[in-house]
This record gives structure tokens, C-alpha cells and sequence, in this order.
């Protein structure tokens, strides 16, 4: 029996993820496709404000190394809520952020790629992951609110970009470019590729 899909919506900071997944799940819904968003991070769990704070507070320090794990820990906490949807409720679950944000942000700061793999193993991979990319890093500096948080420095970005793109060899991942484009624009390329999705998948969920 068909299972609902995982999809993902990943990219750097400012690059219109949260505007994204909003249209998408206008596209679901008008589909008649049951479907739900999970943020990460979900700022409103216990580690979730802890992130929170960490994120907006510059004088609030962790170790690079405590961070880390509690943006999985904070996946984690979302774990059974995911599977339940896709199997037992038959609800498309669309990520904003996940998994790679996890482990490009961290390495990007200088910790071992695969260390920061590891407290991931086990969460779902996503059936179809969208990376909105950018062919310039500067190209959404300009963009409101861009610089309030910790790692909105152009100079970051291109570090997390490099991480970001030892993905783009997985056989899920499709790269859309949003330089220069409309919010419309993107939003009928994002659709054209999770269309195909949105009936279900037959395949058992695959595991990072
Ligand atoms: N992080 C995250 C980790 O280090 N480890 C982890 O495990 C995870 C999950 C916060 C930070 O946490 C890091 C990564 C981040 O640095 P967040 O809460 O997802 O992560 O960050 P937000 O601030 O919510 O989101 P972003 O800054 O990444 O923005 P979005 O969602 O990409 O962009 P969006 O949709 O809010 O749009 C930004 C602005 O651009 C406009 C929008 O209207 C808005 O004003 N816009 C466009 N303008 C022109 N053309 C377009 N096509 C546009 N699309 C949107
Ligand atoms: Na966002």
C-alpha cells in the first residue's frame, strides 16, 4: 500500500524556504492531499527555545559541538510525529529545513562532515528534497530581515553552500535556482517536480 510522501525544502538563509512551503501546501491541499508542515527548528519544544535563544542572542554561547546536537535533538523530538503521519495517517509531510541545514551549518563552522552525520542516523530520508540554490550569495543579502540572526553573514553562506553541495549527488535532490526569479516563478518549478509525488510512494521509507 501507498504511503505518503517526505519532502524537503532546503537552501541558505533568506532564500525563500518558509515562503515556499507555504505555497506548496496551498498546492496540496487544493489537490485533496492531506498534508502537514514541520519547521526545523521547531522553536517551540523545550530544546527548540534553547535554539531560539541561541539563534537571536549573540552573548548566549555553546560549543559549536552542543549546538549541533541539539538542532538533531530537536529532529529527534519530531521523529514519531513524521513517521505516523506518512504511514498510519497518510499525511504528506513537508519539511522546512532538516536534516542537510543540520550538517552543512555545523561542518561549515569546521566539524568533521561525518560527525555531524552521525546523531542524524536513523531519521527518514526524504523522498524528494528541493534545494533552492543561488548562483550568487549575495543575491538575497538585501532581503528583509537578512542579518538578524547568527549565521546571516554573506561570507558564512558561501562555507555553508560548499557543505550543502556534497548532497546534490543524492538521487532525491533537485536543485532549483531562484536568482533573479519571482516568488511565482519558483513556486511553479517546485510543483513541477513534487507533482509527480503527491499520489503516494510505494517504496518503504529509506533511513539516513
Ligand atoms: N540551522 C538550522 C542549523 O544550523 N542547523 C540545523 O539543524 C537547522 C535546522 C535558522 C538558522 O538555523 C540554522 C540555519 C539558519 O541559519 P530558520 O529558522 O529556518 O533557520 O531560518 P529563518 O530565518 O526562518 O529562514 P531563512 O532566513 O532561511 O529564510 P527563508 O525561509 O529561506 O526565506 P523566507 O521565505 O522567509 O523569505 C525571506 C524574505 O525574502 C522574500 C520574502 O518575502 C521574505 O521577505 N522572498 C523573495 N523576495 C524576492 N524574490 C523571491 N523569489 C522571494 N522569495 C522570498
Ligand atoms: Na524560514
Amino acid at each position: 500500500m501507498a504511503r505518503a510522501p517526505l519532502i524537503a525544502i532546503e537552501g541558505l538563509d533568506r532564500t525563500g524556504k518558509t515562503t515556499q512551503t507555504s505555497k506548496l501546501l496551498s498546492h496540496l491541499t487544493s489537490s485533496k492531499v492531506k498534508n502537514r508542515l514541520i519547521k526545523f527548528p521547531d522553536r517551540t519544544t523545550p530544546i527548540g527555545q534553547l535554539i531560539n535563544k541561541y539563534l537571536t542572542d549573540k552573548q548566549f554561547e555553546l560549543s559549536d559541538q552542543s549546538a549541533h546536537l541539539l538542532f538533531s535533538a530537536n529532529r529527534w523530538e519530531l521523529y514519531t510525529e513524521i513517521i505516523n503521519s506518512l504511514t498510519k495517517e497518510s499525511t504528506a509531510v513537508v519539511l522546512d529545513r532538516y536534516v542537510y541545514s543540520g550538517v552543512a551549518y555545523s561542518a561549515a563552522k569546521g566539524l568533521d562532515f561525518q560527525w555531524c552525520l552521525n546523531p542524524d542516523v536513523g531519521m527518514p530520508k526524504p523522498d524528494v528534497t528541493i534545494f533552492l540554490k543561488l548562483k550568487d550569495s549575495k543575491a538575497t543579502s538585501k532581503r528583509e530581515g537578512y542579518g538578524d540572526e547568527r549565521y546571516e553573514v554573506v561570507e558564512f553562506q558561501d562555507k555553508v553552500r560548499f557543505q550543502f553541495e556534497k548532497f546534490e549527488n543524492e538521487s532525491n535532490w533537485h536543485d532549483i535556482y531562484v536568482d533573479g526569479k519571482g516568488i511565482e516563478e519558483v513556486e511553479r518549478e517546485i510543483w513541477s517536480v513534487i507533482e509527480p509525488y503527491i499520489n503516494g510512494v510505494e517504496e518503504d521509507l529509506h533511513k539516513f
